[in-house]
């Protein structure tokens, strides 16, 4: 062990560091906290999501001790399992597939959480134009088309095999890789791989601008691609929460984890000083001393600012742009128990909707809830567009197809059950950038001022990769250092 038992003096030393930067200067006076209130351990975790909660978990299995701090008064980040109150009946409506890796099935074991393999989506789905209401007849590809596209696809994609472990890319990076993936599309005939990109991936903004190098990160050979042919793994018992309350319980036991608590501010030291955090906390506000910090958060500036960052890792972070992505569960919509609506225009090359706009809406394991999905265009601000923007949205595109379609739904008052932002999401960068070398600048942050990062924004917005991402690339070089 490094950290001995924390002296007084040697915390006076920070104050007198930190004191130097703070803008309120009495937040650091160290000898006003009780030493109950001072938390030392090997490693601080911040955001207790997928990538967090993982990491924090792998980090107790190899000794070390840890502390998560998260906002939210529960752990799993996107993950959201809804349970009907009455019957106990359970319904995904963040997170519910997985990759069938051996890592994947490990950490589910290991919380006694059962898998099975997924039965796939393979409900009948009515378009409409969800911007007046009226149905759009579609003529989908046929499947060999688009296993066809997706060979052509997965070609290309076998190129750059530094994919398959993070965002590494060959120097100079070729014109391809930045190409929007709307032109990549037309320069390889990848046409009849959108729609099931589209449908697969929402949340990403407008999928033909994004550079190709985005499409890839997620659309990668041994994840997305892989298991649209091989098939993905579920929870047998529809309820991914599970896994969360569970490592929640364990965390709890050994004091691992603050819910309901925020970073206030932090001093990251180059060496062995490691870092230290202000946390406010329900029970007040704690001082967290860890030999390194590892950031599970997005990355974008507003929500990354209390972390004392350096000139290198705000300018980085600025480049962020991200959508705003919504999901939810509404009574009283009157939609089918056994179809989806979708939103599609008829006149447009791939039929994808107009964003911002509502994705969908399709029934769920519980009758009479139906779930939406919801999404805008990239943007630079971490949150596009309101809660009740999105909801008054949603609710007006209901009553337009309703209305537009009385042959088939009747007008109802559709009624919320529950609505969750997962803004900002699928945090990415313009083509400049790419090609400047944004991600090979990004990368080089691991490790400086004892701070290690892991999450979608490093890898890709896919749980059984970010554990991959975690396991094998971040935490081995953390573990190192300790
Ligand atoms: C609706 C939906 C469905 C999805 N379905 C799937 C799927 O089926 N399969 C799949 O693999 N992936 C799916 N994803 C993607 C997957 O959930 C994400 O890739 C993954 O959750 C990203 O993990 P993360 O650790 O980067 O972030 P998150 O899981 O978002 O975790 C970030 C955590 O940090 C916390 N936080 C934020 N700011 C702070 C702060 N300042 N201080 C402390 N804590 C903070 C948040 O509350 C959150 O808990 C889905 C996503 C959504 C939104
Ligand atoms: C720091 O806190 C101690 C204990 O609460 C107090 O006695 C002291 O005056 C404070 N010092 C400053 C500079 O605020
Ligand atoms: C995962 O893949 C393996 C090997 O292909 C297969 O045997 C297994 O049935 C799949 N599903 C699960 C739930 O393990
Ligand atoms: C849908 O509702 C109808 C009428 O209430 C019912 O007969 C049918 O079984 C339901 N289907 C599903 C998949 O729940
Ligand atoms: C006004 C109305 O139709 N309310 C219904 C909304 O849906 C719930 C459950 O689906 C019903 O119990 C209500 O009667």
């Amino acid at each position: 062990m490094y950290f001995l038992q924390p002296s007084f003096v040697w915390l006076l030393a920070y104050l007198a560091v930190t004191v130097v930067s703070s803008p309120a200067p009495q937040s650091y006076n160290l000898s006003a906290f009780d030493p109950k209130d001072i938390i030392t351990r090997d490693v601080a975790v911040i955001g207790g999501g997928s990538s967090g909660t993982y990491s924090a978990i792998s980090l107790l299995d190899k000794g070390k001790s840890v502390i998560v701090i998260e906002k939210q008064g529960r752990l799993g980040g996107h993950t959201a399992t809804y349970a009907d109150p009455t019957t106990g009946t359970t319904t995904e409506i963040g997170v519910q597939i997985y990759h069938n890796y051996t890592i994947v099935k490990d950490y589910f074991a290991r919380f006694d959480v059962p898998i099975i393999d997924s039965a796939g989506f393979f409900q009948s789905v009515d378009n409409f134009d969800y911007r007046t209401g009226e149905r759009v007849t579609l003529s989908p590809h046929s499947q060999e088309e688009v296993s066809a596209a997706f060979a052509a696809y997965s070609e290309q994609l076998a190129k750059y095999p530094g994919l398959n472990d993070g965002i590494y890319l060959p120097d100079p990076i070729p014109e391809d890789l930045y190409l929007p993936f709307g032109e990549f599309v037309d320069k390889y005939g990848l046409h009849a791989a959108v729609p099931t990109m589209h449908y697969y991936n929402p949340g990403i903004g407008n999928i033909l601008e994004n550079p190709t190098l985005e499409q890839f990160r997620y659309w990668s050979l041994n994840g997305m691609v892989h298991s649209i042919a091989a098939g993905f793994l579920t929870t047998a018992r529809y309820n991914s929460n599970e896994l969360y309350t569970k490592a929640e319980a364990e965390l709890s036991q050994t004091s691992s984890v603050l819910l309901n608590s925020e970073v206030i501010t932090a001093f990251r030291s180059e060496g062995k000083a490691g870092i230290t955090l202000l946390v406010r906390t329900p029970t007040g506000t704690k001082v967290i001393l860890a030999k390194k910090l590892l950031i599970a958060i997005p990355p974008k500036p507003d929500l990354v600012k209390p972390l004392d960052l350096s000139d290198t890792e705000s300018t980085l972070f600025s480049k962020f742009i991200n959508a705003g992505y919504y999901a939810g569960i509404l009574s009283n919509t009157s939609f089918s128990n056994e179809t989806s609506t979708s939103n599609a225009i008829q006149d447009d090359p791939y039929n994808l909707p107009a964003l911002p706009a509502a994705y969908n809406f399709s029934p769920t394991r519980i009758p009479g809830l139906q779930i939406f999905h919801y999404g805008t265009p990239q943007s630079k601000s971490s949150f596009p567009l309101t809660n009740e923007e999105v909801q008054v949205h949603v609710i007006d595109t209901i009553r337009r197809i309703q209305e537009q379609n009385l042959d088939q739904y009747d007008l109802t008052e559709p009624e919320w059950v529950t609505f969750h932002s997962h803004a900002p999401y699928t945090l990415q960068v313009s083509a400049e950038d790419i090609r400047d070398g944004f991600y090979e600048q990004l990368y080089a942050l691991q490790g400086q001022r004892n701070t290690y990062w892991t999450g979608a924004a490093w890898r890709a917005e896919d749980s059984s990769l970010l554990w991959t991402f975690s396991e094998e690339v971040v935490l081995p070089a953390l573990v190192e250092g300790l």
